[in-house]
């Protein structure tokens, strides 16, 4: 997500003080009577003060997204990375002070006008010490839609016209190669738990329909009150991007995690989710005997495919399969495009 550049007070307040000046030198080289000159050139400074500052607040509070109008998705993610209150309440107080800064313009412009070369300079003066502090009482707002910045900068793009399959399964259980197997996306993959630091999203085409598979890091069976910010995302994402799950185990263990408490979690997402589900039993080249699989398949509704990195035969199955339970997502959205495109073509 691109959030505005957030200057800091400093710059913000010597910004618009060097622009008043600016402003005031040009009304001092004028042919103004010498009796308004004086107020005209303290009104100038302090009118150009305040709407050089107001114009770079308005900016951020334009160019700042409001989170009530986005996606569930780009909500939840916002809360969990920076938190939804603090960014509310930190544009709340940019739009304050820019209530503030147009009184204090009108107010001491009008105050000016009514008075005399010398005290108009003392006016000016005390509306800059207003303006100074006005700015500064909301520094640490400024503070946090910077960090906000650039904390969510990384936001993941979701194609909310495209069928969306979220993989989840434990660390190390295979989810990002398969990611890398069925779209064009290239994944960090290493023999290690925990490789995906955050989600990974790849996108494919198939039959005038777009697909987007969102990769997850891996999950524990944890409550949600013990995950850290990653797993939460990845949490986020299970509960408003998939319109499908595939859940991936790992028979072999070899990702060093039991069946158990694999089959666990696969209970909870299916408990805690409506979302339709897919189930892969993946590293199948490292099983001597199925004995395993055939004990959890039991257990399993779901549609359930037999995979390993060694054999990509299953994947336009399991595409195939993606393609037709997704028939009934977002196809009018996709529809509405697709006819909006011809439309724009034939004009
Ligand atoms: N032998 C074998 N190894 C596999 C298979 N699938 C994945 N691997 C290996 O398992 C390791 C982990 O794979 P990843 O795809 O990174 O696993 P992940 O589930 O994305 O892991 P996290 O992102 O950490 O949750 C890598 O070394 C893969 O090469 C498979 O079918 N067979
Ligand atoms: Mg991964």
């Amino acid at each position: 997500m691109k959030l505005p550049n957030i200057p800091t007070p400093d710059e913000i307040i010597d910004k618009a003080f060097n622009r008043a000046s600016k402003a005031a030198s040009k009304v001092r080289s004028s042919k103004l009577h010498p009796r308004v000159k004086g107020m005209r050139i303290e009104e100038v400074r302090v009118q150009t003060a305040c709407e050089v500052i107001n114009s770079t607040f308005n900016r951020i509070v334009t160019e700042t997204p409001i989170i009530e109008e986005m996606p569930e998705f780009y909500q939840d993610y916002i809360d969990i990375v920076v938190g939804v209150d603090q960014y509310k309440h930190s544009l709340g107080a940019v739009f304050w002070a820019l209530g503030v800064l147009k009184q204090i313009e009108s107010q001491y412009t009008s105050k000016i006008r009514k008075s005399d070369s010398l005290s108009a300079i003392s006016i000016r003066k005390e509306a800059y010490g207003r303006i100074v502090s006005v700015v500064k009482r909301i520094s640490d707002e400024l503070d946090f839609l910077d960090f906000a910045k650039r904390e969510l900068k990384h936001m993941p793009n979701i194609n909310f016209n495209a069928v969306r399959v979220v993989i989840a399964g434990f660390p190390n259980v295979g989810k990002s190669t398969l990611l890398n197997n069925i779209t064009d996306a290239s994944p960090k993959v290493a023999n290690y738990p925990f490789t995906t630091q955050g989600l990974q999203i790849g996108n494919y085409e198939m039959l005038y329909r777009q697909y987007q598979i969102i990769d997850t890091p891996g999950l524990l069976d944890r409550s949600i009150n013990d995950m850290n910010e990653i797993e939460l995302n990845a949490i986020a994402a299970l509960e408003h991007l998939g319109n499908i799950i595939i859940y991936i185990f790992d028979p072999s263990e070899t990702s060093g995690f039991y069946m158990e408490n694999q089959y666990l979690l696969y209970s909870e997402i299916k408990k805690v989710f409506e979302t339709p589900m897919i189930c892969l039993f993946n590293k199948t080249d490292l099983l001597a005997d199925k004995s395993i699989i055939e004990e959890y398949s039991e257990k399993i509704d779901d549609p359930i495919f037999e995979t390993s990195i060694n054999d990509l035969s299953k994947i336009d199955e399991i595409k195939k399969l993606i393609q037709d339970m997704g028939k009934e997502f977002a196809q009018e959205d996709q529809f509405t495009q697709y006819n909006l495109r011809r439309r724009h073509r034939k004009e």
